[in-house]
């Protein structure tokens, strides 16, 4: 499966083709982007509910310090769901964007109202 997202620029259109992999339960395990063969990895708990996402955040190869060693993955996050499964915060360590995070914790807090609805709080 995949996703494309087509941008116009001087009149031509430039493709980029963002795949997506799956596991037989239908979860995304794997994403990549062009000339990137591993751009994000999702790992998933037995209960299936996502535990951590690892990420190619600077789009550099060369730099690497989560998953396998020169995947180019170097930014981890944790996602928490509560009781009905819904993400309710994703711990990262922070400053994020920054060359030197230091320490772990709560990067972005979701909240849903009775009828489901998300909001960013
Ligand atoms: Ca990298």
């Amino acid at each position: 499966m995949s996703e494309r997202v087509e941008t116009e620029q001087d009149g031509s259109f430039i493709f980029d083709v963002n795949r997506f992999y799956y596991d037989a339960a239908g979860q995304v395990i794997q994403e990549s982007k062009p000339g990137q063969a591993g751009f994000a990895q999702y790992v998933y708990g037995d209960d299936g509910q996502l535990v951590f996402r690892d990420r190619d955040a600077d789009n550099a190869q060369s730099t690497s310090g989560v998953g396998k060693s020169g995947s180019g993955l170097d930014e981890r996050v944790y996602a928490l769901q509560d009781a009905r499964q819904n993400i309710t915060a994703i711990i990262a360590k922070l400053p994020q964007g920054t060359d030197q995070p230091s320490a772990w914790g709560v990067a972005e807090r979701y909240a849903y109202s009775p009828d489901g609805e998300l909001a960013v709080v």
